[in-house]
C-alpha cells in the first residue's frame, strides 16, 4: 500500500512536471504564463496538491519524494524564468519592428506663410532706426485734442482740424491722425536728448480710392538734442532711405507742416521719376514748449512716413486696397 503510493506520488510528480515544460513550451505571451505559474507552482497550484498527499506515505519515503518534488520545483520554475525572459525578448523585438520609421520617406508637405508687405516694411523700417540707436514707443489709437492738435502747434482754426479729415468720437476725443502724439506722451515721460520711432495705425476721413485709405500706417521718428541741426536731419534721412532703397537720388523740398519749422518733402528717383516717400523737418520752438522743454538749449528733428506708400513704391503697387483684400494671389508675390 505505501509502495503504491510512493510510486503515484512519483509518477504525478513526472506527468506534472511533463504537462507543465510543454505547457510552458506552447505558451505564446507573458500573459499566457503567469497563469501557468500559478496553477503548477502557485499555493493552491497542482504542486502543493501533490505533496498534500505526502502525509499519507511511509516517514521513511518521505525525503526520497521531497527531494524529487524539489526537483520537480527547479525544473518548472526554471522553465518559467527562461520562457518569460524569452517573450518579453520578443515582445521587445516586436515592438521595435512595429515602431520602426523609415527617415527616408518623403515628409507631408505643409504651405509655408510669411509677413504680410505692411508688417514686412514695418519691422524693416524699425530695424533700420533702432539700429540708427532709436527707441520704439507705441501710444493709445484714441487720443484728446491736446495730444494730437494742440501740443503739435496745430491751432484750434488749422484746416488740419476740419471735420472733413479727423474722426472724432462723441465724447470729443478723436482718432489719432498720426503718431506724433505718441511722441508727444514720450517727450512728457523723458528728459533730451531722446531718439524715438513711433509706428502705428492712424486714421484719416479720407474718401478711399486707390491712394487713399480710412486707416493706414505710420512710423514717425523724432530726435532731441543740443546742437542738433538740418544737416543732422539730412544725413539721418539719408541714410535710413539708403538703408530702405538702396543708393537712389533723393531731393529735399521746401514744404509745410505745423509742428515743424523748416519742413520738407523728400522724393526718391526710380527710373527716372520722382517718388515722394516722406516729410520731415526741424521741430517747432512751440512743440518743445509745450513738453516743458527749453527751445533756447535743445533742437530736433522728425519725420513722418505712410508705411502704405513706401511699399507701394518699394513694390511698384498701384493701388493701395491691394493691401486690405487679403487676395491670396496678390500677397504672395512678396
Ligand atoms: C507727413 C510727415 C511729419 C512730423 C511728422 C513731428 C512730431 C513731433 C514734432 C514735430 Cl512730436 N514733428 N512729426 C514732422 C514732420 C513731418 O510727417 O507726411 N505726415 C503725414
Amino acid at each position: 500500500m505505501t509502495s503504491t503510493t510512493t510510486r503515484d506520488l512519483e509518477s504525478q510528480l513526472n506527468t506534472l512536471q511533463q504537462e507543465a515544460q510543454q505547457a510552458i513550451a506552447q505558451s505564446e505571451n507573458l500573459e499566457q504564463l503567469e497563469p501557468l505559474r500559478i496553477q503548477y507552482l502557485g499555493k493552491k497550484g497542482q504542486l502543493s496538491k501533490v505533496l498534500g498527499g505526502m502525509g499519507k506515505l511511509d516517514p521513511s519515503d518521505r525525503p526520497q519524494i521531497g527531494a524529487l518534488a524539489n526537483e520537480v520545483k527547479q525544473v518548472v520554475q526554471t522553465a518559467l524564468d527562461e520562457k518569460r525572459g524569452a517573450l518579453a525578448a520578443a515582445a521587445i523585438e516586436a515592438r521595435l519592428a512595429a515602431e520602426t520609421l523609415d527617415v527616408t520617406m518623403p515628409g507631408v508637405y505643409r504651405p509655408q506663410g510669411h509677413s504680410h508687405p505692411l508688417s514686412s516694411t514695418i519691422e524693416r523700417s524699425l530695424d533700420v532706426l533702432v539700429g540708427l540707436g532709436y527707441t520704439v514707443a507705441q501710444g493709445p489709437e484714441m487720443e484728446t485734442d491736446y495730444y494730437n492738435f494742440e501740443a503739435l502747434n496745430t491751432p484750434a482754426d488749422h484746416p488740419a482740424r476740419d471735420m472733413q479729415d479727423t474722426f472724432y468720437l462723441p465724447d470729443g476725443n478723436l482718432l489719432r491722425t498720426h503718431t506724433s502724439s505718441v511722441q508727444i506722451r514720450y517727450m512728457e515721460e523723458h528728459d533730451p536728448p531722446i531718439r524715438v520711432a513711433a509706428p502705428g495705425r492712424v486714421y484719416r476721413r479720407d474718401t478711399v480710392d486707390a491712394t487713399h485709405a480710412a486707416v493706414f500706417h505710420q512710423i514717425e521718428l523724432l530726435a532731441i538734442d543740443e546742437g542738433l541741426t538740418f544737416t543732422d536731419l539730412k544725413g539721418t534721412i539719408k541714410v535710413f532711405l539708403e538703408a530702405m532703397f538702396g543708393d537712389l537720388p533723393i531731393r529735399f523740398r521746401p514744404s509745410f507742416f505745423p509742428f515743424t519749422e523748416p519742413s520738407a518733402e523728400v522724393d526718391v528717383q526710380w527710373k527716372g521719376q520722382w517718388l515722394e516717400v516722406l516729410g520731415c523737418g526741424m521741430v517747432d520752438p512751440n512743440v518743445l514748449k509745450s513738453v516743458g522743454y527749453d527751445p533756447e538749449v535743445y533742437t530736433g528733428f522728425a519725420a513722418g512716413f505712410g508705411v502704405e506708400r513706401f511699399a507701394m513704391v518699394q513694390h511698384r503697387i498701384d493701388d493701395i486696397r491691394r493691401l486690405y483684400t487679403s487676395d491670396l494671389r496678390f500677397l504672395r508675390q512678396f
